[in-house]
């Protein structure tokens, strides 16, 4: 083969290599020419049926041929690799700026909130927040609070008793005797007791559970005009400034003397509306200045201090506050009805 020749196979090579536009395309020119039996390969082959002394220069030439096709090709595999990576990255980007998929975010139960707001209030008044058992005695339920044995709620058809001694609480009055009796007798006392109480009781407005709050404080000097002042504070502070109150005169085992506490109807302000059944009032809670017997009971001395108490329940102050009419949907955790607080 003449050194045209060679030249003229090396350009016709290289022309098909250009033309190739995929990799397999290449793989192609690669065997035809580079291949076992490649035209290239063929002229290296048939070296030997040249006089020896040619061999050494023609072997050469070929060899050209041979690193100058393989370049080529490697440079355009090469090319169209690359170019296949940057399509390929082109086509699966992803915009990290999109913003993500959120998971639903549970929130605070409507009766917890309205708890925390109690308690919060409280707290900064200075009272400590105490708990007790559920389960209790006869004795920290009833006796030690003044509850003679014929009050109607010892009554079997009003709390859910375990054994003739034992029941569920039925208020938390009983953290209150507990904390007195953990103290030094007649040492000043301030605190709340939240928690679960249970009645037997169902309808709209009643729960067998519900939540209370109590709040006690003894001290010297501690008067009616405490009381007033303590409760105005807490409830202007819950339903807004603009409450009014109204005190009534009541009876409770555990106070006297006692008194049911009214604020001025959340929803028409005291003109009279169905929520406050035309009376422009609503009962909010009770309260008294703790009994003599209660004191006594507890290991203080009536002579030496006194206090006042009060109770209320936290699902009749959410009703009111978020407008709610049946106490039952705060139990059912229909999500349709938490998600709005
Ligand atoms: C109420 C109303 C009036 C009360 C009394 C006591 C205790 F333990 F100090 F005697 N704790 N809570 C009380 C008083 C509760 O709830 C309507």
């Amino acid at each position: 083969m003449t050194q045209e020749e060679l030249q003229a196979l090396q350009s016709e090579a290289i022309a098909q290599v250009e033309q190739a536009t995929t990799i397999q395309a290449v793989q192609g020119v690669r065997v035809t020419y580079l291949g076992k039996k490649g035209k290239v390969t063929s002229l290296l082959k048939g070296l030997g049926k040249l006089p020896k002394e040619e061999r050494p220069a023609a072997g050469a030439k070929i060899n050209e041929v041979r690193v100058a096709v393989e370049k080529v090709l490697q440079d355009k595999q090469t090319a169209l690799e690359e170019a296949a990576l940057a399509a390929k990255l082109q086509e699966e980007q992803i915009d990290i700026t999109l913003p993500g998929r959120k998971a639903p975010q549970g929130h605070i139960h409507p009766l917890t909130k309205v708890n925390e707001l109690i308690q919060d209030f409280f707290m900064k008044m200075g009272y400590t927040v105490e708990e007790g058992p559920e389960i209790e005695t006869d004795y920290f339920n009833f006796e030690c609070l003044n509850l003679p044995k014929e009050h109607p709620a010892r009554d079997m058809q009003d709390s859910f008793y375990i054994t003739d001694n034992i029941l569920l609480r039925t208020h938390t009055s009983p953290v209150q005797a507990r904390t007195l009796q953990k103290h030094e007798p007649n040492s000043p006392v301030r605190m709340i007791a939240p928690g679960k109480v249970y009645r037997w009781d169902y309808d709209a407005t009643h729960s067998p559970v519900f939540h209370q709050v109590e709040g006690l404080i003894v001290d010297k000097d501690i008067t009616f005009a405490d009381l007033k002042g303590t409760l105005e504070l807490f409830l202007r502070h819950i339903f807004g400034e603009e409450t009014k109150l109204r005190f009534r005169t009541s009876y409770f085992p555990f106070t006297e003397p006692s008194a049911e506490v009214d604020i001025s109807c959340v929803m028409c302000g005291g003109e009279g509306c169905r929520v406050c059944s035309h009376t422009g009032w609503l009962e909010i809670l009770g309260c008294g200045m703790v009994h003599p017997n209660v004191l006594k009971l507890n290991g203080y001395d009536p002579d030496k201090v006194q206090g006042f108490a009060f109770g209320m329940g936290v699902e009749r102050i959410a009703m009111l506050l978020y407008g709610i009419g049946d106490l039952r949907l705060f139990f059912e955790d229909d999500v349709r009805f938490l998600q709005q607080f």
